[in-house]
């Protein structure tokens, strides 16, 4: 048993990315599910800010209260392939995995109130929004198909622009890659996302080849695929 307990849901999310940088350290770590969709922690008053994914070291007795903190104290704690390998590169991997938190955040997220039909304000712990609130859900998935495009085209004409090597802040695969990665099979391959997936004929990523390529080489790893397993196409968001 291993001393480090991670929370989450039974869904992608925000979760899958933590799951498969455990496994490429090595980091045998145990995954409890949170309320409502679990029965081993309760995010609204267990974790201090009321949110997941929370995690607890106890090794040292850290607690920590968000994916990108998380993230940056697995990979220095424990080191291993994703660990950054100088100062420049632990800020560009720190940059491109907060592309993809705010892609998270502001496309994905409010999908997920359209696909669950969980709408409602002041059902969240951390934000207050009502994706339905200016038009219904047709005006909803339009507004947010139009920000998906915009937000995959600035990374894809900056993976163009930079000329980067097989990853996204060069030769090595970074954090920063798996969670672009476990974002972008979401929108592909979950059941949830056709509603996206039809909002752009078929092929949300039709125009990022760049982006697909980082994404192809990812999903090669064998931890990653081992991770993974069925995940995406089990998953609903
Ligand atoms: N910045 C935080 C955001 C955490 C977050 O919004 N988590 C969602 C699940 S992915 C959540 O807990 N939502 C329920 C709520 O806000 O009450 C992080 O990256 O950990």
């Amino acid at each position: 048993m291993s001393n480090v307990d991670i929370v989450y849901l039974p869904i992608v999310g925000r979760g899958l990315q933590i799951n498969i940088i455990c496994a490429l350290h090595d980091i045998k770590a145990n995954y409890l599910m949170s309320k409502p969709m679990g029965e081993d922690f309760d995010k609204d008053t267990e974790a201090p800010f009321g949110t997941i994914p929370w995690l607890k070291d106890h090794s040292n007795g850290i607690e920590l209260n968000d994916s990108s903190a998380i993230v940056q104290y697995l990979v220095s704690k424990y080191p291993g392939p994703l660990t950054p390998t100088s100062t420049e590169n632990a800020a560009l991997s720190n940059m491109y995995w907060s592309w993809a938190q705010d892609y998270y955040s502001f496309v994905l997220s409010p999908f997920h109130d359209i696909i669950t039909g969980h709408n409602e304000a002041f059902w969240r712990n951390l934000r207050l929004t009502d994706t339905l609130a200016e038009g219904g859900k047709e005006v909803g998935v339009s507004n947010l198909t139009t920000l998906h495009h915009k937000r995959i085209q600035y990374l894809e004409n900056n993976i163009k622009k930079m000329n980067l090597g097989s990853y996204i802040t060069g030769d090595n695969c970074s954090y920063a890659d798996i969670f672009i990665f476990t974002c972008v099979r979401t929108v592909q391959e979950t059941g949830g996302f056709d509603i996206l997936r039809e909002a752009c004929g078929g092929d949300p990523f039709k125009d990022c080849p760049n982006i697909l390529k980082i994404c192809d080489t990812v999903g090669e790893i064998p931890k990653v695929i081992e991770t993974v397993g069925s995940k995406f196409k089990d998953c609903p968001i």
